[in-house]
């Protein structure tokens, strides 16, 4: 099946967006085995796209997507002074995600997620990363990535996962203590049963120190599992430093990383996600180094981060727009943010752009150009997913 009649943006490094005009992709089972050009396309039966703009199925590398309960009571402390801090503190915050998820079993977990991972979908959402971290006990851990990789087999979708015990300390526990009792067995444990496809950590003030964090970085290595972080969030931990340390795949959130950070992440080839809707939701005022991560070149992702508390943002598409806005992305590097850096984030290689070889996920919109995906606010575009090279309208 050859596509024509579409504007192409391929995302590729040879033109802005990748851009081909008059473009036109043949598709091969569930890869994509030619694009180009309409004048230059192979000869085989088309379909016309009326025009419409064609992007790579978009991927979203950072959710939270797998919990159970909700903070509006937290929302409307926050909007009454309380910081997202103060209320971690005092036993509310991630703690009591915590406590309705571990009294949610995977059925349940699997039927809460379903709804927000459809809101994803529904954006031309063809990849998600999802994170365990809500559990804090070896089988609550194992139940989350359970709940994670279930999600698949519901929707056409791919779910990466990554492993997060290293979240939260639970309430009265010693974070060392923690991490030897329960992450580093949990993590022994998923890996085993084939749940973890990286591992995770929050390196904050409120959470976990760099070297309680490298802990469970050597752990991961060990098992031959690639590390990312959250990391310089609230405050600078020294988080990203450490990921690059280890050739993490990625530093999370990234408000208060310096020059430095920048430039050690660009030598480990370390992808700086940027969440927008945390820094929305939480009122934060210091917007990530984007200058300093483009003169240095480190590659930037966007993401929703979507979970219970600091982001309850469900909108890939609303992402792209707030790191456009907020964080002054131009719109290209905003796509590119959830297509090919976003893959790269991800460790994958077959996806995140639209070229011989790689997967046939595709997002067809009823926009002309590349940057109405970033400028409208609350308006979707999407006419059909096209996901291993079916067809999802
Ligand atoms: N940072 C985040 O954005 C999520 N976890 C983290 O370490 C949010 C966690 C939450 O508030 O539930
Ligand atoms: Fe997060």
């Amino acid at each position: 099946m050859l596509l024509v009649n579409a504007t192409v943006a391929t995302m590729s490094e040879n033109a802005p967006y990748g851009l081909i005009p008059d473009g036109a992709i043949l598709l091969e089972d569930d890869r994509v085995a030619w694009v180009g050009p309409r004048a230059d396309a192979p000869k085989a039966a088309t379909r016309d796209m009326g025009g419409r703009l064609i992007t790579p199925a978009l991927i979203d590398c950072h959710t939270h997507l797998v919990h159970a309960g909700d903070r509006a009571r937290e929302f409307e402390l926050r909007l009454e002074g309380a910081s997202y801090e103060q209320i971690a503190r005092e036993g509310g915050g991630i703690i009591s995600t915590v406590t309705a998820t571990r009294a949610a079993s995977v059925a349940d977990l699997v039927a809460l997620a379903l709804p927000r991972l459809d809101a994803l979908l529904a954006e031309g959402v063809g990849v998600v990363e999802v994170k365990s971290g809500y559990g804090l006990t070896v089988e609550a851990e194992l139940d989350m990535l359970r709940a994670a990789r279930a999600l698949e087999a519901r929707r056409p979708v791919r779910i990466v996962t990554s492993f997060l015990a290293a979240h939260a300390v639970p309430p009265g526990g010693d974070a060392d203590a923690y991490i030897d009792a329960v992450c580093i067995p949990a993590l022994h444990k998923a890996h085993a049963e084939g749940l973890v496809d990286a591992v995770d950590g929050f390196c904050e003030g409120i959470a976990f120190t760099p070297a309680q964090i490298e802990r469970v970085f050597e752990v991961a290595r060990a098992l031959g599992l690639p590390v990312k972080l959250h990391a310089e969030q609230l405050s600078h931990m020294g988080g990203s430093a450490l990921v690059a340390r280890h050739r993490g795949l990625s530093a999370d959130h990234v408000e208060y990383a310096t020059e430095a950070d920048a430039r050690a992440m660009a030598a480990a080839g370390t992808v700086a996600v940027l969440l927008p809707g945390a820094f929305y939701t939480l009122h934060e005022t210091q917007a990530p180094p984007v200058a300093a991560f483009r003169a240095h070149g480190v590659p930037m992702a966007l993401a929703t981060d979507a979970n219970p508390g600091s982001s309850p943002l469900f909108s890939l598409l609303l992402a792209l727009n707030m790191g456009c806005t907020l964080f002054r992305l131009t719109p290209e590097e905003a796509l590119r943010g959830v297509t090919a850096v976003a893959a790269r984030a991800l460790g994958l290689d077959d996806c995140g752009m639209i070229a011989a070889g790689k997967r046939a996920d595709l997002a067809v919109w009823d926009v002309r150009q590349p940057a109405e995906l970033a400028y409208r606010i609350g308006f979707n575009p999407l006419a059909e997913r096209i996901i291993g090279g079916e067809v999802f309208a």
